[in-house]
């Protein structure tokens, strides 16, 4: 059984969507990010850096329990245990990673900070609107331009990179980006949209 600790946003989807996909059973614990849970010292024991997602899967790779947090570990953690999603091949794995990494360095910070400055600042700062809006926007471009020769972001096939991604694609409203604009991306977009196990994850805790 896995115990996953986690609230309904782009990096906890990532987690719950990973999950479905794989129909390995897991426990919700909802941490309620708005009201200060990630702060408890309970939480904190889980994950240091007190963020959501994170997970403890009672039957670790020692058969013991083992804590795993950040979004990218959890999702490679579970990669290997199940052996989805991740080619085993090393030459499609390292491409897997790339995207996966680029999801983690690139998207989810560069996106974040544009949620921030646009629905959550107290005040209107244009430089940061700017300078992170842009960033946003030729990180679409680059999105765009890999899917256009290719179906999946990594290795020809769905995979965890894809999984990454597609919750933090799926804020395009709150980044104020016409999707319409990336054709590749929205066509990626729609037929991920699709998939039941993603809509189930995107939908969890249940709010
Ligand atoms: N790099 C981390 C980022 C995790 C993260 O930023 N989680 C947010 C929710 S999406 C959070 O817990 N925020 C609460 C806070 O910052 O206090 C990961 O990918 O797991």
């Amino acid at each position: 059984m896995i115990e996953l600790y986690t609230w309904q946003t782009s990096n906890g989807r990532k987690a719950s969507i990973v999950l479905e996909e794989m129909e390995l059973p897991y426990n919700v614990h909802p941490i309620r990010i708005g009201e200060g849970d990630q702060f408890t010292p309970e939480f904190t024991k889980i994950n240091p850096n007190q963020k959501i997602p994170a997970i403890i899967d009672l039957d670790g790779p020692d058969g013991m329990p083992i804590t795993v947090f950040e979004s990218g570990a959890i999702l490679i953690y579970l990669a290997d245990k199940t052996g989805k999603f991740m080619p085993a091949e090393a030459r499609k794995r390292y491409e897997v990673l790339q995207w996966l990494m680029f999801q983690m360095g690139g998207i989810g910070p560069i996106f974040g900070q544009v949620h921030h400055f646009k629905r959550a600042a107290k005040e209107q700062v244009p430089y940061a609107l700017e300078r992170f809006g842009k960033e946003a926007e030729r990180v679409y471009g680059v999105l765009d331009g890999r899917l256009a020769g290719n179906e999946w972001l990594a290795a020809g096939e769905y995979t965890i990179a894809d999984i990454a991604t597609y919750p933090w694609v799926s804020r395009y409203d709150w980044q104020e980006i016409d999707l319409g604009r990336f054709p590749n991306v929205k066509r990626w977009f729609d037929t991920i949209s699709q998939r039941p196990a993603v809509q189930k994850g995107m939908f969890i805790p249940p709010i």
